[in-house]
């Protein structure tokens, strides 16, 4: 591990699927025991926060019923609070209080609507754009102007949590999430569009269908997600370049590198951004 601290890089998320059928890494850790192994793992490649799922939002994922996805994630919260900080990927209030009460401290919303949660407990949030649900989302996206209709749904969201005295909001412009590749492109070519509204910025493009897009090979084929590792990197030293505060990833050690390359994005009042002085991994 990079002997370093997080006052030198931007933050990495460590990406904890307990599903049977996330896209990359569905069934790999759907076992509590190998969840939590695998949690371990993540903070020992230096995730910041591993972010906890039990309900994939693949293009074309099925609802999980409540309980299923009490029982997946909030033993493998429990387990994990007290070695990382845990943020709890759901888009479900009740799954999202329990994980709360079990230890977790960011409430990771692909759904952008459960900042009244983190309001009441005093614990941080994620908005995330996405336009649709999963099961349809992916269906012929339309936007007039991608990059001003999610950042404007992005500051509206944020300034009703702010209002509700949410103190730690982070806002994401949710690659992937009812967006074509050039959806996609138009909105990290524009992060600082984002970066702008004020509160730091979180992007998530780790081993995503459009890498696999952009690196298909001569006969048209996509990459499979086992081979989207250099994209994935590429993406995320670009997001963290243009002033990201963090990055959730799949490929913790490798992220963590990069960032460390990167350097602290600098954000609105933190005027500390890599110098050629900086010494990395010496
Ligand atoms: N992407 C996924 C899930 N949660 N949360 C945020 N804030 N940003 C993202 O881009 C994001 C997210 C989808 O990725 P993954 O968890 O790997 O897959 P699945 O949804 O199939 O479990």
């Amino acid at each position: 591990m990079p002997d370093a601290t997080t006052e030198d890089r931007a933050l990495v998320m460590g990406i904890l699927n307990v599903t049977p059928d996330s896209f990359s890494d569905g069934g790999s850790w759907f076992e509590p025991r190998r969840a939590v192994d695998r949690g371990h793992e993540l903070i020992a490649q230096g995730a910041d926060i591993v972010d906890v799922g039990g309900e994939s939002s693949r293009p074309g994922a099925v609802e999980v019923p409540v309980d299923e996805e009490l029982r997946r994630v909030i033993p493998v919260v429990e387990a994990l609070s007290p070695h990382i900080r845990v943020s709890v990927d759901t888009v479900k209030e009740a799954v999202a209080e329990a994980a709360v009460a079990a230890g977790a401290t960011l409430v990771n919303d692909v759904s952008a609507t459960l900042w009244p949660v983190a309001a009441r407990h005093g614990v941080g949030w994620v908005a995330m754009h996405r336009k649709g649900t999963p099961a349809t989302m992916q269906d012929d996206p339309r936007y007039g102007d991608v990059v001003a209709e999610v950042r404007d749904l992005l500051a509206e969201r944020a300034a009703s949590a702010a209002a509700a005295g949410v103190g730690e909001i982070w806002i994401d412009p949710g690659i992937g999430f009812g967006k074509t590749v050039d959806h996609n492109l138009q909105l990290l070519a524009n992060l600082d569009a984002f970066v702008a509204i004020g509160h730091p910025v979180l992007v998530g493009t780790s081993r995503k269908g459009f890498l696999g897009v952009l690196a298909a090979g001569p006969d048209g084929v996509p990459a499979p997600a086992s081979g989207r590792l250099p994209g994935s990197l590429a993406t995320a030293t670009w997001a963290l370049q243009q002033g990201a505060g963090m990055v959730r990833v799949h490929d913790v050690a490798a992220t963590v590198q990069a960032a460390l390359l990167v350097g602290r994005p600098a954000g609105p009042g933190d005027g500390t951004g890599w110098t050629m002085e900086t010494e990395v991994g010496a």
